[in-house]
């Protein structure tokens, strides 16, 4: 709160609006005109958005400074908020989905005007299409200005632009709205299905001033923000009845399982099923991936066996193979059962049979009420025939992960940080990449709910630093980031964010110098090849820039050693993994999805 004597002492940050404001005339309600001189405890738009904030336990933000929101920042740390500042936009966008998904509260992303807005929204954009939820608070330039076009600085119509990208987008012209404005992007973000939501606020806001009174009683403290959505008993039942006809029946889990939190009631639901499940990536851990139930390890056999599929917090999108085609069984021949808070999901690609729209726990805690009583576990034939795969699969693995060679291949590597997240089951591992991505999957195995962020629905690399650094902010648990050489380059500048704030971050760049490999030529012989990169690049020498640790590996037991004393350091390091560019393959496991050129094929042929 500001006294009209200290009026000076106002903070104009790049913009003189404050002073303009209280020389104004009132020009809209809630608006208080301090004539020069009166006592009057006056508050402004910067404190109003921050006071909002706090008021609904918001603690953090997640951004890079700049014009309108210099101000912000620094007062928003000076009130005790946790202000993380980034290199880059995007990862600072990225940071706050995750803390959102992280914590069911919105994650907050502040952003300056057009450029830093738009470097910002494909977060926004991504965290909408993982639904996950976040806010996008953005400085602009005046209304007046860009509405006629008249070259504003950093002049941009950013609502309109924001609008078709995320689940809601607000804008607040008045002081006095700046509650109402941040109470209903807070309920938009992660009520029903979560998602990313844009608030926009022209500069002028902030240093609009108000009755700091008047002002504390317009701030809007969100009651029940994501409120339970029950199942219809009916719906229940009918649920019930697909499950108990299954003779083959899988659980699929997915990341909106683990965003749930309810872990307890899913895990009761799974053992007291006794029926197999099969977790999405994110999802990984939810039950730890060693459980006796877990399909994992025989993927492709349920998919296409099951005759009953369970889905819970997962979408039948490309990730599933649209629950049709050769990864499933013949057409009509399975059953589906989804459980979603989102009832425009259900037969987005397929029919459901049985769709329960709800909340995960509400859902599946009236599920175990049906389950209690006269429940038979699935056929022993299902269940033992599923065992048989899984040990021939988990078998032919294991030989491959055991591997001391040098130059590693992706399994070597990842056996030794197999075993690192064994012995460390709490630490968060964040994951990108192709090659590096699908087969840490595979390998390793999680062992608590939410410790496995990765690149999501759309597959998008540079994802890993923000992840990383709210991950460690959010969580104070160490952070394990095992990325893909190109994949670390989309948000590899961040390292000196990661130093700045000295957070327990190990990042292992796999350095198997490229996209997919590292042998690439331009057949021309002139450039480069598309998809390869400096030969044996030391990204280690990146983090020692800023004061952190780098490290160079080039065996199993090199790298373990060095994850293992950064993991006990809690220093920000670097380990730069050197694979063997040959090693990989093309787009990793979606090799499928990739068109290749049949006639480029044969001309090599
Ligand atoms: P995955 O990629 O792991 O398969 P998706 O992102 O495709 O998972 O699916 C997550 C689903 O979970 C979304 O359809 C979303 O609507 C749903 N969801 C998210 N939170 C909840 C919740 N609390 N209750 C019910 N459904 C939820
Ligand atoms: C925003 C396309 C998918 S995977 C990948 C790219 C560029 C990098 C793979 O190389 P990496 O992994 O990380 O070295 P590896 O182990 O196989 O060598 N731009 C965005 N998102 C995506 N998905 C791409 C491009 C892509
Ligand atoms: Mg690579």
């Amino acid at each position: 709160m500001l006294k009209e004597a200290a009026r000076a002492e106002v903070r104009q940050g790049e913009t003189t609006g404050a002073e303009d404001a209280l020389k104004a005339k009132p020009r809209d309600a809630g608006i208080v005109v301090a004539e020069a001189g009166a006592e009057q405890e006056l508050t402004d738009g910067f404190h109003l958005v921050i006071d909002a904030l706090k008021l609904n336990g918001i603690d953090t933000i997640y951004g890079v400074p700049g014009i309108p929101v210099t101000d912000l920042g620094r007062l928003a740390q000076a009130e005790g908020m946790r202000v993380i500042s980034f290199r880059h936009e995007q990862h600072a966008g990225n940071a706050a989905a995750i803390a959102g998904y992280l914590t069911k509260k919105p994650g907050i992303c502040l952003t300056v005007s057009a450029p830093g807005f738009l470097n910002g929204l494909t977060a926004l954009a991504n965290a909408t299409t993982n639904c996950f939820p976040m806010i996008q608070i953005s400085g602009s330039s005046e209304r007046e200005i860009v509405d006629l076009q008249q070259g504003d600085y950093e002049e941009m119509d950013q609502l309109a632009i924001a609008k078709p990208l995320c689940k809601a987008a607000f804008r607040v012209l008045h002081a006095a709205d700046i509650g109402i404005g941040v109470a209903r992007a807070i309920r938009a973000a992660v009520s029903g299905r979560p998602g990313g939501v844009y608030l926009d606020l022209p500069a002028k806001l902030f240093s609009q001033v108000m009755d700091a009174k008047a002002g504390a009683k317009s701030l809007v403290k969100v009651i029940d923000p994501a409120p339970a959505v029950l199942p219809a008993p009916a719906a229940v039942e009918r649920a019930l009845d697909v499950l108990k006809s299954a003779k083959r029946p899988l659980i699929i889990l997915g990341k909106g399982a683990a965003y749930a939190q309810a872990d307890s009631e899913i895990r009761a639901l799974v053992e007291q099923s006794g029926i197999p499940y099969l977790p999405m990536s994110m999802a990984k851990g939810l039950l730890p991936d060693t459980h006796p139930q877990s399909a994992s390890a025989a993927r492709s056999m349920v998919l296409k066996e099951a005759d009953v599929v369970m889905l819970i917090g997962a979408r039948l999108n490309w990730l599933l193979s649209h629950g049709k085609g050769k990864t499933w069984g013949e057409p009509g021949t399975q059953k589906f059962i989804q459980i979603d808070i989102e009832p425009k999901e259900m037969d987005s690609n397929i029919e459901i049979a049985a769709p329960l729209v709800g909340d995960i726990g509400s859902c599946v805690s009236a599920l175990l009420k049906g389950i209690d009583g006269n429940w038979s576990v699935p056929p022993v034939e299902w269940t033992s025939a599923i065992n048989a795969r899984k040990e021939a699969n988990l078998a032919k693995m294991a030989s491959k992960l055991l591997k001391n060679s040098s130059p590693m291949d992706f399994h070597s590597a990842l056996g030794a940080l197999r075993t690192v997240i064994k012995e460390r089951p709490d630490a968060i591992l964040v994951n990108e990449g192709a090659n590096t991505l699908d087969l840490a999957r595979g390998v390793i195995d999680m062992y608590q709910p939410r410790k496995r962020l990765d690149v999501g629905t759309w597959g998008v690399m540079g994802i890993g630093m923000g992840f990383a650094v709210a991950a460690a902010v959010e969580t104070g648990k160490p952070v394990l980031a095992i990325e893909g050489d190109s994949a670390f380059g989309f948000s590899g500048m961040e390292v000196e964010t990661i130093c700045r704030y000295n957070l327990p971050i190990c990042i292992v760049v796999f350095n198997n110098n490229g996209i997919y490999r590292g042998t690439d030529t331009d057949p021309t012989g002139r450039d480069p090849g598309t998809t390869v990169f400096v030969k044996d690049s030391r990204y280690d020498k990146m983090m020692e820039a800023f004061g952190g640790v780098g490290v160079h590996v080039a065996t199993p037991d090199e790298l373990s050693r060095a994850v293992n004393e950064a993991m006990d350091s809690g220093r920000p390091t670097l380990i730069n993994a050197a694979i063997d560019p040959a090693a990989g393959s093309e787009s990793g496991n979606i090799g499928n999805l990739n068109p290749q050129s049949v006639v480029r094929k044969k001309a090599a042929a």
